[in-house]
């Protein structure tokens, strides 16, 4: 499969299954022939942004960072796949931008599932500590997720399996000529 670098950008709240979805869609890709490369908070928060934690402006610079990071895999010529919460939607565009050339090749998927399905969910107990008062400026508890007002795919994966989530981004990438 010949295709050029872009970068696939997930946002959701925790436990919306970004980081399943990558891996998922990871793991198809290879199958196709695409030469992939994974962000996420396992390679990205322990090492290039360990300094960082939650706060409004901590999280700006880490996706800031992860922004950076993705126009230089582009540049290699590799699908990047970013699965950060990435709450603010100014931060989401200004990853675009730096991104961004004349050939769309940033693509942000929202991965999305009710705030009280992600909390049911709620694989690590974090939104129970959360509740508890225990993790301050937790998403969507006591921190702020803006959903994407014009994402170019939109997965509900409360409504979705994995495999479908996943055939919908690759349907997409044929449809528009990305691989
Ligand atoms: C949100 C937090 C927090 C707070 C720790 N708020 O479900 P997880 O555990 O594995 O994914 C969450 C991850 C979020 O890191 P990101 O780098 O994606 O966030 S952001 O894009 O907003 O910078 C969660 C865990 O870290 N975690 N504390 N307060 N999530």
């Amino acid at each position: 499969n010949q295709h050029r670098g872009f970068t696939i950008w997930f946002t959701g709240l925790s436990g919306s299954g970004k980081s399943t979805l990558s891996v998922a869609l990871e793991e198809r890709l290879y199958q196709m022939g695409c030469r992939t490369y994974r962000l996420d908070g396992d390679n990205v928060r322990t090492g290039l942004n360990r300094d960082l934690a939650f706060s409004p402006e901590d999280r700006i610079e880490n996706i800031r960072r992860i922004g950076e990071v993705a126009k230089l895999f582009r540049d290699a010529g590799l699908i990047n796949l970013t699965a950060f919460i990435s709450p603010y939607r100014q931060d989401r565009d200004m990853a675009r931008n730096l991104s961004q050339r004349a050939d769309n090749d940033f693509l942000e998927v929202f991965v999305d599932a009710p705030l009280d399905v992600c909390e049911q969910r709620d694989p690590k107990g974090l939104y129970k500590k959360a509740r508890a008062g225990s993790i301050p400026n937790f998403t969507g508890i006591s921190a702020p997720y803006e959903a994407p007002e014009y994402p170019e795919i939109h997965i509900r994966t409360d409504e979705t399996s994995i495999e479908q989530g996943v055939d919908q981004i690759v349907a997409y990438l044929i449809e528009h000529g990305y691989i």
